[in-house]
């Protein structure tokens, strides 16, 4: 599955991007993408879950970029997270001007320890020297890198029931008092690192994120 793209340009103002996008497109969509594509991700049918990018999130200050991929919700509260090691998680990165091709690629991986306890693996964060790793719900640090994997709360803010009602009558409805998210968690990578380690020049920052079933299920 492979969603989400966002430039962010390093050389503006505050960037932060949605990511979205669906199966099979090699052109951006620029939205959320929680519980697409349908036939991969709805409850109750083929339930690929783990897989199922939710948004991307980028922006950066003076000194640092940070970027969260969300992924396997939106869950109810009380709902546990989802962790899978059998699909990699990739976050592509460009700074070069041509978003065909990355100068650096983080990938991620859950895995359990002989306890059966859940641990994350980030390599390739720019700025990280080897493997990040250590127990999920964690704040993992390299340095000045940050980088924890776990359950957090959904930051999206959609009114679906306004959308719906759009839809149904043509009257644009949508409301900014109404939050589908609100109190909804998602599964999500986090991570935070230098500037330096990936700004080039005044090129934007393009990021985009995959997900891929390497393990049984795919
Ligand atoms: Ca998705
Ligand atoms: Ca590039």
């Amino acid at each position: 599955m492979r969603a989400g793209v966002k430039a962010a340009s390093l050389a503006g103002a505050v960037a932060i991007l949605i990511g979205g996008g669906a199966l099979l497109l090699e052109r951006p969509i620029r939205a959320a993408d929680h519980l697409d594509p349908p036939e991969r991700t709805n409850i109750g049918t083929m339930s690929d879950t783990a897989a199922d990018i939710a948004d991307i999130f980028t922006w950066h200050t003076d000194s640092t970029v940070t970027i969260v991929m969300t992924f396997a919700g939106p869950k109810e509260q009380g709902v546990g997270p989802t962790y899978d090691s059998n699909v990699l998680y990739q976050l592509h990165l460009s700074n070069d001007g041509d978003v065909s091709t990355d100068e650096a690629t983080i990938n991620m991986r859950f895995g359990r320890d002989p306890n059966g306890n859940w641990g994350i693996q980030f390599v390739g964060i720019p700025g990280s020297t080897g493997a990040i790793q250590g127990a999920v719900q964690t704040q993992l640090s390299q340095g000045t890198i940050n980088a924890e994997a776990g359950l957090f709360d959904d930051p999206f803010f959609f009114d679906l029931q306004g959308f719906n009602d759009t839809k149904a009558s043509g009257t644009l409805s949508i409301m900014n008092t109404r939050n589908f998210f609100a109190g909804k968690n998602d599964t999500a990578v986090v991570m935070e690192f230098p500037r330096s380690a990936i700004a080039n020049g005044t090129h934007p920052i393009t990021v985009w994120g995959e997900t891929r079933r390497i393990g049984a299920g795919s």
